[in-house]
């Protein structure tokens, strides 16, 4: 969790970060963070791990700071509705940019490499990429200010000045990210929320999708959040991860593991032990199929895809 820098008051970090890990003890609310805390959010079996980085406030404290950003899955920009949100997302965006972290993003089709000799080589290696074949001049200058006369350029798309820079910043990262809202429990921020989510749909650079929150208290002084519900369910999509369960004697595990959509059998045993890999006979998967009532049985070897939901049994050979 990121925020801009407001020297009043905070965005709402810490109050959002004890009431997702179900209380913090330590964490103080309305207390300037200055060191990053962490916490645990657990939702259906599965935990996910909860960062809130000090606000961006002090150029001597960004580089530290960016090492977290840097570690992290994913980037929440916590974003107070209660002051100007476009200005927020413009602080954090410059800042980022400042460090070449980028944001909802591919690395640009480039690759750069060094060579023992024969000069500067562009290769433009798909029609969309000779579109660009009029950079060459300044791909040459910019292998040059990359301290070597000697390299092979490889462009695979078409691309703008701007992707060629960042194509060469030795420390460029690309980060998924989104946005929460904090506070909509204000007067007016459904208005705010509306003109925030409105400048986002007319940016086509960040695509990005935001959510809304309110952490209030009931007369009886308990936390109320409104918001976030699906959040948990987002942000397994948005990595690309499946939840994926196993069978064993005892039954079904309720707590799923958590892998990569494109993995493999072979993946889940090396998840649940090296040794159940090394020793893999077959593997049973029992998975939902639409149009039927009960979920089929197949027979797996090592290499078969898994599915999300998949529930999945290994038989070793020991
Ligand atoms: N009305 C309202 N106030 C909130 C909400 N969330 C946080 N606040 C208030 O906002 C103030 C700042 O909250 P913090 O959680 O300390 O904010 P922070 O982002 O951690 O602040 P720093 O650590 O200083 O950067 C506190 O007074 C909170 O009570 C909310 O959803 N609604
Ligand atoms: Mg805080």
């Amino acid at each position: 969790m990121i925020s801009d820098f407001f020297e009043h008051f905070g965005v709402g970090k810490t109050t959002l970060l004890q009431n997702l890990s179900g209380g913090l003890k330590h964490a103080k609310p309305g207390v300037f963070t200055a060191e990053p805390l962490l916490g645990i959010y657990t939702w259906n079996h599965i935990k996910f791990q909860l960062v809130e980085e000090p606000a961006l406030h002090d150029s001597q404290f960004l580089n530290r700071i960016m090492v977290g950003v840097r570690r992290a899955d994913i980037l929440a920009l916590v974003i107070d509705l209660s002051r100007d949100p476009i200005k927020q997302i413009d602080n954090i965006l410059s800042i980022l940019d400042n460090y070449h972290i980028y944001l909802n993003r591919n690395p640009p089709q480039i690759k750069i490499e060094r060579t023992g000799s024969g000069g500067i080589q562009i290769f433009f290696l798909s029609a969309e990429a000779k579109e660009c074949e009029h950079l060459s001049d300044f791909i040459k200058d910019m292998v040059k200010a990359w301290g070597t006369i000697n390299a092979s350029v490889k462009i695979y798309e078409k691309v703008s000045i701007e992707e060629i820079e960042i194509a060469f910043s030795r420390n460029a990262s690309f980060k998924k990210a989104c946005i929460i809202a904090t506070k909509a429990d204000l007067p007016n921020t459904k208005e705010i929320y509306k003109k925030l989510i409105s400048f986002l749909k007319k940016s086509n650079k960040l695509k990005i999708s935001s959510y809304p929150v309110a952490i209030t208290y009931n007369e009886n002084g308990e936390e109320i959040r409104k918001g976030l519900d699906n959040f948990a369910l987002d942000i397994l999509n948005k990595l690309n991860l499946i939840r994926i369960f196993t069978k064993s004697k005892k039954g079904v595990a309720e707590k799923p593991l958590i892998l990569s959509q494109d993995c493999t059998v072979g993946d889940v045993a090396k998840d649940i032990h090296k040794d159940l890999f090394d020793t893999f006979k077959f593997a049973y998967i029992y998975r939902e199929v639409e149009g039927e009532i009960t979920k089929r049985r197949i027979r797996a070897g090592i290499n078969f895809k898994v599915n999300n939901f998949d529930v999945i049994e290994i038989f070793s050979r020991v």
